[in-house]
């Protein structure tokens, strides 16, 4: 799994440089979920494909940008759901963005996730890889060198709470107020990357994708933006649950599925998994 490590940090030095000097403006095209996609994402994109489809171990991978599930090698040994680059169109006011990538055996579905990785552009370059445990490296000269383990704490003090609020149910407008009143500080740029890396840096909290009345199973997608995420926050000995159950047990009946998602310290999650399962 190496080689594919190295393949997304020469990927992370390219779209740097993308995202520094690219256009920010939209193409003519949408994604599979109809988003309109900025040239950020399709340039992304191709960067990404291309480095992958050099690297033998790789079968197939699919990416939130296209339809399809695109086969490389047939011997390879892994299938990889990655997301270019999340929250691009922050890049224009210059706010943080990320890529995500999910690494699988066999099938995409979550029982098969076996590593994931994600890059935050940032001020700095920094890259998480989680296998059975959560690392984080940054890039300095040209190289990224390992900075530190990540662990989170039983509890934490961050709350990112997403999508939009007047489509909350009411007991989830109450939860999210309650676990203000309790003293968390509001932290949500719109990015999930930098929103997540905040939260699992900074000790923990929570950060919320709940189903609401106009998207009832929510925004984010399984395979390129929540499993990868659940298996860190578990490895960090934290949670992932959709509110009733680990998102890592949502079965996926396509790859472009979406799935409601919490993340967080396991005091969170807990109350998260209490309160849905007494309104749900
Ligand atoms: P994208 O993949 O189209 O960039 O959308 C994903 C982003 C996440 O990074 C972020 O958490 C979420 O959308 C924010 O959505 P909202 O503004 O509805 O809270
Ligand atoms: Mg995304």
């Amino acid at each position: 799994m190496n080689e594919i490590f190295d393949a997304i940090k020469e990927s992370a030095i390219k779209i740097k440089y993308l995202i520094e000097t690219g256009d920010t403006g939209k193409s003519e095209q949408e994604n599979s979920t109809g988003d309109t996609q900025l040239k950020l994402d399709i340039q992304s994109d191709i960067i990404i494909e291309e480095i992958f489809a050099k690297v033998k171990s790789i079968k197939a991978i699919v990416s939130e940008e296209q339809e399809n599930i695109v086969n490389l090698h047939a011997d390879g040994e892994y299938l990889i759901a990655y997301d270019p680059l999340d929250g691009s169109s922050l890049v224009d006011v210059n706010l943080s963005v990320g890529s995500i990538f999910g690494i699988y055996k066999n099938e995409f579905n979550a029982q098969n996730i076996i590593a994931s990785v994600y890059v935050v552009f940032g001020p700095r370059v920094e890259m998480v890889i989680t296998t059975d445990d959560v690392k984080m490296y940054r890039l300095l000269n040209g190289e990224f060198k390992f900075i530190q383990d990540i662990k989170l704490n039983e509890k934490g003090k961050l709350n990112a709470p997403g999508s939009t609020q007047n489509c909350w149910a009411p007991f989830h407008k109450q939860l999210i107020d309650d676990i203000f009143n309790d003293g968390y500080r509001l932290r949500y740029s719109g990015g999930m990357v930098p929103d997540l890396h905040q939260i699992l840096l900074k000790g923990g909290g929570l950060f919320s994708y709940p189903g609401t009345s106009d998207r009832p199973k929510g925004k984010l997608r399984q395979l390129f933006e929540v499993f990868p995420f659940a298996l860190t926050y578990e490895k960090a000995g934290g949670g992932a649950v959709d509110g009733f159950k680990r998102v890592l047990e949502v079965p996926t009946t396509h790859i472009h599925d979406t799935t409601p998602c919490f993340f967080g310290s396991k005091e969170e999650i807990n109350r998260v998994l209490k309160v849905y399962s007494e309104n749900g």
